[in-house]
């Protein structure tokens, strides 16, 4: 059995957060393993609160988990605070050498509420230091790399800044929420060099859509449980997220959810 472990926020419409990821590692046959940072109260129109969960709780799931059943693959959401982000640093101490880590750096949902206090933006960076792939939207991208992403030259040097300054081994920019094309941009890590590269994407007249980030980054995650390489899993990740936009519908008033498989 392959195992994925996405630590991350609860959303109880299931479009985004801890739920979708669940959804997104079972679509692609992983067994998926839950950690629970943060509570929120949200409906598909906004989000109403948000609660982070005691740090040394999240601390001690964690630690249980990884001493019984080591995930072969790990991905992080939202983390709401400031000690929530130490306590998951602290116990990825625990985590056997060489198991990837994906981190998508959620920073606001999409009606803007943060999900992240800015203060603890210092302590997601010394993060990336061990991840595998990080995989900000734009907003996120100019926040975490301090790089002007209005033009694809910007977007690259933030993607690069991602990996060469930060050390992620990878960093995905999403490009999903610029004006024209919806390209995403790679810069992967190999020994000293950053290889650059544009993903290309194409626009579907769909609307608003809740949880296309989380989704990526789940289905990234999934791949990597399941032994692919990280251009590989970031394809199959970007074609899944495509597909499931291809079929969204609408559970509730708001943003239509992906539908997965
Ligand atoms: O899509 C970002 C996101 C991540 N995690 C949780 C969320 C949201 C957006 O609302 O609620 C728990």
């Amino acid at each position: 059995m392959r195992i994925a472990l996405s630590i991350a926020g609860s959303d109880p419409t299931g479009g985004a957060g801890l739920q979708a990821d669940l959804q997104v590692f079972r679509a692609l046959g992983v067994h998926g393993q839950g950690v629970v940072s943060a509570l929120t109260v949200q409906d598909t129109v906004k989000v109403h609160r948000v609660l982070p969960v005691f740090p040394n709780v999240v601390l001690d799931q964690l630690r249980t988990l990884l001493r019984d059943a080591p995930p072969d693959a790990v991905k992080l959401g939202m983390l709401a605070g400031d000690e929530v982000v130490r306590a998951v640093a602290h116990g990825l101490g625990e985590l056997p050498e060489g198991v990837p880590i994906v981190v998508d750096p959620v920073l606001a949902a999409s009606d803007g509420t943060p999900l992240l206090e800015r203060r603890a933006i210092p302590a997601l960076l010394e993060l990336l230091s061990r991840c595998a792939l990080v995989t900000p939207n734009l907003e996120e991208a100019r926040e975490l790399s301090g790089c002007d992403v209005s033009t694809r030259a910007g977007v690259e040097a933030a993607a690069r800044t991602l990996v060469e300054e930060c050390g992620a081994g990878a960093a995905l920019v999403k490009g999903g929420h610029a004006e024209g094309p919806p390209d995403d941009c790679l810069a992967l890590g190999q020994g000293g060099s950053t290889v650059v590269h544009w993903l290309t994407g194409r626009r579907l007249d769909v609307g608003p859509v809740h949880g296309t980030g989380c989704a990526l980054a789940a289905a990234v995650t999934a791949g990597l449980a399941q032994g692919r390489s990280l251009e590989e899993a970031v394809d199959d990740a970007r074609r899944f997220v495509v597909e499931a936009l291809a079929r969204a519908e609408a559970a509730g008033s708001g943003a239509r959810l992906l539908v997965f498989g």
